[in-house]
């Protein structure tokens, strides 16, 4: 075990092309939900937005310290607070499987808004679980290092791979198959471009977390989702392998939308578009239709913002088309990723020989 030793790693959000939007329950398809096992599998691609769009963390486990502690975004964090005492027992996982007590210093910064629905959590928890792994020393395979990663954040699992990825929902109790892993590498299919319209930067009213709980608590609608979700990744795969562009572009739209329909179903409603989010549907659809072929696919996370997924020779087109829609605050552009890396020390957030954060500047 690596104790006293400090890795620093970079991760990326991914975007949900098939959405997960559902725990199961206590059950006998599921032990605990604390184990955060999904209602269906989904779908994503790992996102490369070079600076703009990445967490970067930094962790050292030591005897010495007397408690954990956590930085974001140079902020130190209230370890009481519920929500990140259970995002946390994926690490108390990992110091079991080390078999250690020693207690870890976290120190994250996102290029971007927290919870502002570009998948914080995503980057965030595979950044985290990721390097704490290595700081451990745990030689995990990437199935049990997803597995864990699933603890902490459900959508976290997919982006601990480059290129386009599937987790599955498997069917035990215990999640021990329920993970992530590489349906096709970036190299498959590098012309695919994401578009990210951002018209909100607001921390979002309802967290993912609590919005898809309330929604398969309430809604009729999403009864059907599971098992229509299912189908969409089967498809998607199909797809994404003939390289058939209208054909995943079809499933991308409908599958956001059919989510969102769960989230307006849900009581009270949850609504994540805006205004905005509407407009940028209209002015898809609209160049489609005028192009007579599918140029573009919308979806749309927990938020407001439009991830436009095209292809290379069409990006200039698309962002042509955009400049009709009023009210985007900013444009990112994204290529497929290659998931995690490790990062040298020269980008380390902890002082690597007092141990303490380094918390002078945003990275
Ligand atoms: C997704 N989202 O598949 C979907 C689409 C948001 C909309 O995964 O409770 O932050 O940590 O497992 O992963 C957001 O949910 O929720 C999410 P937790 P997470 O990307």
């Amino acid at each position: 075990m690596a104790l006293d030793e400090v890795i620093t790693v970079s991760a990326t959000p991914n975007i949900a092309l098939v959405k997960y939007w559902g725990k199961r329950r206590q059950g006998e398809d599921c032990a605990d939900p604390a184990l955060n096992l999904p209602q269906n599998s989904s779908f994503s691609i790992t996102l490369d937005a070079g600076d703009t769009l990445i967490t970067r963390t930094s962790v050292v486990f030591s005897e010495k310290f007397t408690e954990d502690v956590f930085y974001l975004d140079g902020k130190k964090q209230d370890m009481s607070d519920p929500e990140l005492q259970e995002r946390f027992f994926a690490i108390n996982k990992l110091r079991e499987l080390a078999k250690t007590d020693a207690k870890v210093l976290v120190v994250s910064n996102n290029s971007f808004p927290t919870a502002s629905g570009l998948a914080s959590s995503a980057s965030g928890l595979s950044a985290l679980i990721f390097a704490s792994a290595k700081a451990l020393d745990l030689r995990l395979n990437s199935d049990k290092l997803s597995e864990i990663t699933r603890i902490g954040s459900g959508s976290a699992c997919r982006s601990l791979f480059g290129g386009l990825v599937e987790w599955s929902r498997g069917t035990m109790p215990d999640g021990s198959d329920s993970t992530a892993r590489q349906a096709f590498d970036e190299r498959h299919w590098p012309e695919l471009t994401t578009i990210i319209t951002i018209a909100s930067q607001e921390k979002k009213k309802v967290s993912s977390r609590a919005g898809m709980k309330q929604t398969v608590a309430t809604s009729e609608l999403y009864k059907a989702r599971p098992a229509l979700a299912e189908r969409n990744v089967k498809s998607i795969k199909e797809a994404i392998k003939n390289k058939d562009f209208e054909a995943m572009a079809g499933i991308i739209m409908r599958d956001s939308m059919m989510m969102h329909a769960t989230m307006l179903d849900t009581k009270p409603p949850i609504i994540y578009l805006n205004g905005v989010s509407r407009d940028v549907i209209y002015a898809i659809e609209d160049l489609n239709a005028a192009e007579k072929r599918v140029v573009a696919a919308y979806t749309f996370d927990a938020g407001p913002n439009a991830h436009i997924i095209t292809l290379s020779k069409d990006v200039d087109m698309v962002l042509n088309k955009l400049k009709e829609v009023e009210g985007i605050e900013k444009i990112l552009m994204a290529k497929v990723g290659a998931g995690p890396k490790v990062l040298g020390s020269a980008e380390s957030l902890i002082d690597t020989s007092a141990l303490t954060p380094i918390l002078t500047q945003k990275k």
